[in-house]
């Protein structure tokens, strides 16, 4: 992890180290046009083709039914299925509670204004298979949908070697009562939910991070289709601030946890000394050798860097500027930083609060923005699943004491026509 001062950071270097994800040549979007053009012209068999030559997969069927993912969840034991059961509880109860109705508003008497929530009806799922699996990421995703009331709920997950998916997610998808989960990754994933195939439904909203490919496809299909998506969700990052009442075996464990995610993952460390950056590298270190996932962690955390700054506001500054995905303040004054968080997708306070908890359990969300969209988006919640429609109801009351303003503001604009809707009624009393 290279290692820099920060007040020898000019504003460009600053921009530049938070700068991510960048696809200068379009690189990634000419691949991911083609599997779009391709999935929309071919529909199942562009599908059938793509799982052959990118997951190595020969496919007889494009999905797996309820009596198939029953046979694959019975692999779940008592212990995982108690603790995905406490994931499911927790993150159903904190969802739960951001359903609220809305106060009616009386702008003016007898000119009541409001809104109401009706789900979005159908939306699609991107469950990423990769290097992990991530039944958890099912769980984020298809809790809130349950909740918000979606009438269609499609899930895609890439298949594994054996043309399948593994067992945890098949009993997540039981846990949710989804009886289907498609066998599609990737770009063509995203394709096929947002065209529509002969087996896949085309869906109003597509959720779920993914790798680049992934993220591309989403992004070219929100601007070229009527499908819309989460955000572009990217791949992970995690920033630390940390200061002398941090503990570095823990900092460098958060880091570490972040990086075994995948080699383009992100661990900032920011901190206040050069003592807590040396530290924790050491713990780095240590830990990083006797991980699974090693040469994935080791990858990640040399394209990481550290940033070391004279104050924890100074840190926070940086911190608002690279607008991280997952911020954690490894400070036991994390109390005095948080007013001063502007930018942050998920945040985790103090020593005693790992990225991990809220990754898989505690409650919240961990589908959240990256790459910097954080300055304007926020992570999924039930709201994503919704949309929020607003009505108003005059009475006669209510006609006779805004009409005069609207026929006067109709005329400013020289649309007569609304004038007279209004008109037309204050006349006919
Ligand atoms: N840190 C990931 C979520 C995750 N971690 C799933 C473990 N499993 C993105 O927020
Ligand atoms: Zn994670």
């Amino acid at each position: 992890m290279e290692t820099f001062k920060y007040s020898e950071l000019t504003k460009e270097s600053i921009q530049k180290l938070v700068q991510r994800n960048v696809d200068p040549a379009n690189e990634i979007r000419a691949l991911v046009e083609d599997v779009i053009e391709h999935v929309k012209l071919n529909g199942d068999s562009a599908l059938v083709d793509y799982a052959l030559k990118f997951d190595k997969v020969e496919l007889d069927k494009l999905y797996l039914d309820k009596a198939e993912l029953q046979e694959i969840a019975s692999a779940v034991s008592p212990d995982q299925q108690e603790a995905l059961q406490t994931a499911y509880a927790n993150i159903y109860k904190f969802h739960k509670a951001q359903l609220k109705e809305e106060e009616r508003i009386e702008t003016m008497p007898g000119v009541t204004c409001w809104r109401e929530l009706r789900a979005i009806e159908k939306v699609g799922l991107y469950i990423p298979g990769g290097t992990a699996v991530l039944p958890s990421t099912f769980l984020m995703l298809g809790i809130p949908a349950r909740i918000a009331g979606c009438s269609e709920i499609v899930v895609c997950s890439p298949p594994q070697k054996n043309g399948k998916v593994n067992a945890f997610i098949a009993y997540v998808a039981l846990m949710l009562g989804i009886n289907k989960v498609y066998l599609v990754g990737g770009s063509q994933a995203i394709a096929a939910m947002a065209y529509g195939t002969e087996t896949i439904t085309k869906v109003d909203k597509i959720f779920g991070p993914g790798n680049q490919f992934v993220t591309k496809a989403k992004t070219i299909i929100q601007s070229t289709t009527t499908t819309a998506i989460d955000m572009p969700a990217g791949p992970s990052e995690v920033l630390v601030i940390a200061d002398d009442t941090a503990k570095p075996a823990y900092v460098a464990a958060d880091l570490l946890a972040q990086a075994e995610h995948g080699i383009d993952s992100q661990s900032i460390l920011v901190c206040t000394s050069q003592t807590i950056a040396e530290q924790t590298l050491k713990e780095v270190e240590k830990q990083l050798a006797v991980l699974p996932r090693a040469e994935i962690a080791r990858q990640a955390i040399d394209n990481s860097y550290i940033v070391i700054t004279n104050s924890l506001d100074e840190a926070m500054d940086f911190s608002n500027e690279y607008a991280p995905e997952h911020l954690i303040l490894a400070t036991e004054s994390w109390k005095q930083l948080t007013p001063k968080i502007i930018n942050a997708g998920s945040v985790f306070l103090g020593n005693l609060t790992p990225e991990s908890v809220g990754d898989y359990a505690s409650g919240t969300n961990h589908t959240l923005p990256t790459s910097s969209y954080s300055r304007a988006y926020s992570g999924v919640s039930v709201d994503s699943f919704v949309k929020k429609i607003t009505f108003q109801f005059l009475t006669k009351e209510g006609i006779q004491n805004i009409g005069p303003a609207v026929e006067i503001l109709a005329e400013m604009e020289g649309l007569h026509a609304h004038k007279n809707a209004v008109s037309i009624r204050l006349n006919n009393k």
